[in-house]
């Protein structure tokens, strides 16, 4: 959605070499047969310098992932951890940075079983902002329930951050894109929301906020983060499915994710939601959530690493 722009430094296999250099081979086996996993994590400007969110929650989730798709890295936590530090340290950054660690499984054997294939491990970092645009984070987008449903429990691992997965995203992505929405809404195979192609989903409605339980969707880190802030404005939040049919009747609505952030939702399938613009708790929301990541709360400093 956004050009790359490069930086000066990757972290690849326990060091940091020039970006030019971080390739890797035609034949490395993710490319074909598309198991690999990954992470997404902001590093926001902030009084005391670059600070990575939830730097901690994420590492986590990405041992997690390789461990649920058989990909084993010989790094652990701590070095997971420092690598992604060292790339927001090491190169020259002045605006928000995306951190994108990859454990992937590279060039040495063909054929589509995993043993013995050669693991590669990398953390790459830009700059990056607003995910659809600084416009839809204040105006809000317009989203379209996807002909595409998200894989059934027996059929893929939503709970893994999985390249694999990102097909059936980047399916339903297009489709909503070229049918001149900005974003996709994906139902699981029973009709409830499951999530965005890289969003969560929260609506308002009653003065609560309402977002389905992680049963086909990421445990992801934004939606659990917007619940605790709300929670702590007193907001009532609620873990329940959502049908489409609420979905459309919803006072508000919104996605989170860490690319994301908190990002309005003004139409649904050509309903408008509440009065088509960033409705008042998300706007609360969002606000919050923005002095949250950019350390103006103490109350959530906690969820910061400041980069020395
Ligand atoms: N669901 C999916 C499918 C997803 O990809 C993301 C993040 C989320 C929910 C939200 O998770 P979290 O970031 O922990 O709150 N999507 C990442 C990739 C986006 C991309 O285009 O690349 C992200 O936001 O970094």
């Amino acid at each position: 959605m956004a050009k790359v722009q490069p930086a000066n430094l990757i972290w690849k296999n326990g060091s940091l070499i020039p970006w030019a250099e971080a390739t890797t081979h035609v034949l490395s086996h993710s490319l074909h047969y598309g198991n690999a996993v990954f992470e997404g994590v902001r590093a926001y400007k902030t009084d005391k310098g670059y600070a990575i969110f939830r730097l901690d929650e994420h590492t986590k989730r990405l041992l997690v992932s390789a461990k649920l798709c058989l990909i084993k890295t010989p790094y652990g936590f701590d070095e997971l951890r420092q690598a992604q530090i060292d790339v927001v340290a090491k190169n020259d950054f002045d605006q928000t940075v995306y951190i994108r660690p990859l454990i992937y499984l590279g060039y040495g054997s063909m054929g589509v079983s995993l043993k013995d294939v050669p693991v590669d491990t990398i953390v790459a970092a830009w700059q990056w902002g607003a995910y659809m645009g600084e416009e839809a984070l204040r105006a809000g987008i317009k989203v379209k329930i996807s002909s595409w449903a998200k894989p059934a429990q027996h059929s893929m691992m939503a709970k893994a951050k999985a390249s694999a997965n990102y097909f059936n995203s980047q399916m339903a992505n297009f489709e909503a894109v070229d049918a001149g929405y900005d974003e996709a809404l994906l139902l699981d195979p029973q009709g409830f929301v499951a999530e965005g192609p890289g969003e969560c989903l929260f609506i308002v409605k009653d003065g609560a906020l309402i977002t389905p339980p992680n049963d086909t969707s990421l445990e992801s880190i934004t939606q659990n983060s917007v619940i605790q802030i709300a929670e702590s404005l007193g907001i009532k939040v609620l873990r329940q499915r959502i049908s489409r049919d609420q979905v459309y009747a919803a006072d508000e609505a919104f996605f989170t994710g860490t690319a994301a952030e908190v990002t309005p939702i003004s139409n649904i399938d050509g309903r408008i939601i509440g009065k088509g613009e960033m409705g008042e708790i998300t706007s609360k929301l969002q606000k919050a959530y923005f002095a949250v990541v950019t350390g103006k709360d103490p109350k959530f400093e906690h969820w910061l690493t400041y980069i020395k």
